[in-house]
């Protein structure tokens, strides 16, 4: 009888402690995948908009920047060399020419986000 009971405690036990760490392990891995899922949404949000570029040219004081620029998909424009206007001539600080770039523009065709490959 003592041994039964204590044979029974000792798989108590054993449930017990396999039980919490599979619920911690399963809300750790529930939280780490949200936060994945998350992060990735993100990334695709951003890489949806963002096209990639290189300066030709940059006019930092009249903010204004030369892209030989791939496809932008939120225009339907294909790939082209054009000038393109920044929303913010700040944004082009630290730029110069021959930089591959990321950015993305706004319907109206201006430079709502650049920045260095
Ligand atoms: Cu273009």
């Amino acid at each position: 009888m003592k041994n039964t009971m204590s044979t029974l405690l000792a798989t108590l036990a054993i449930v017990a402690s396999s039980t919490a760490f599979a619920a911690d392990d399963h809300a750790m891995h529930a939280a780490g995948h949200a936060g994945k899922e998350k992060a990735a949404d993100m990334n695709m949000q951003a890489n949806a908009d963002m096209t990639q570029g290189e300066i030709k040219k940059i006019d930092s004081k009249n903010g204004k920047v030369t892209l030989k620029h791939g496809e932008i998909k939120n225009l339907q424009m294909p790939p082209m060399t054009m000038v393109f206007t920044a929303k913010d001539k700040a944004q082009l600080d630290g730029l110069s020419k021959g930089d591959n770039v990321m950015f993305s523009v706004d319907k109206d065709m201006n430079l709502t986000h650049i920045q260095k490959q």
